[in-house]
């Protein structure tokens, strides 16, 4: 009985979407890791029906996790944690594919494609209230490409 539910709680998160309070998560996805590779890239589109920030990433597999962006130097790409990342009302907002990005650094074992990765974001509302999104990011073969392909350099 017990086991059913898990797997039934299971196969719904597996549709990768994640709904609490206001907050939609869809399409979250990362790549396996190279051997020796301890960070993550993770991207998804999210949604808040209300205004909101994203104030934090963590992960269970991970020591800790960034919200980044990718911002041009000279004529080098270079990536800045933020504080928070605007979520205007009923506005999908793609990570990943804009320059923004969500980092999971640390990684606690290597990531293998077809296996997910559990992961949760931090909301914050226009009225101070925050709501922890608990999502599962499915790995991708490391060799997966994507628009937003892009080197990372930490
Ligand atoms: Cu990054």
């Amino acid at each position: 009985m017990k086991k059913i539910l898990v797997a039934g709680l299971l196969a719904m998160l597996a549709a990768t979407q994640a709904y609490a309070d206001e907050v939609k998560v869809s399409k979250a996805w990362t790549r396996a890791t190279a051997p020796g590779q301890d960070s993550a890239s993770v991207q998804l589109t999210i949604t808040s029906k209300k205004d909101a920030t994203l104030i934090g990433v963590a992960s269970g597999s991970a020591q800790s996790g960034e919200i980044h962006s990718m911002v041009m130097e000279g004529d080098v790409m270079k990536m800045r944690a933020l504080d928070a990342l605007p979520l205007p009302a009923k506005t999908p907002v793609s990570l990943g594919e804009d320059g923004n990005h969500l980092m999971l650094i640390g990684l606690r074992k290597p990531l293998k494609a077809g296996h997910k990765l559990p992961f949760a974001l931090t909301v914050k509302f226009a009225d101070g209230h925050t709501s922890v999104i608990r999502v599962l990011a499915v790995i991708k073969p490391l060799e997966t490409t994507a628009a937003e392909g892009h080197e990372h350099h930490h």
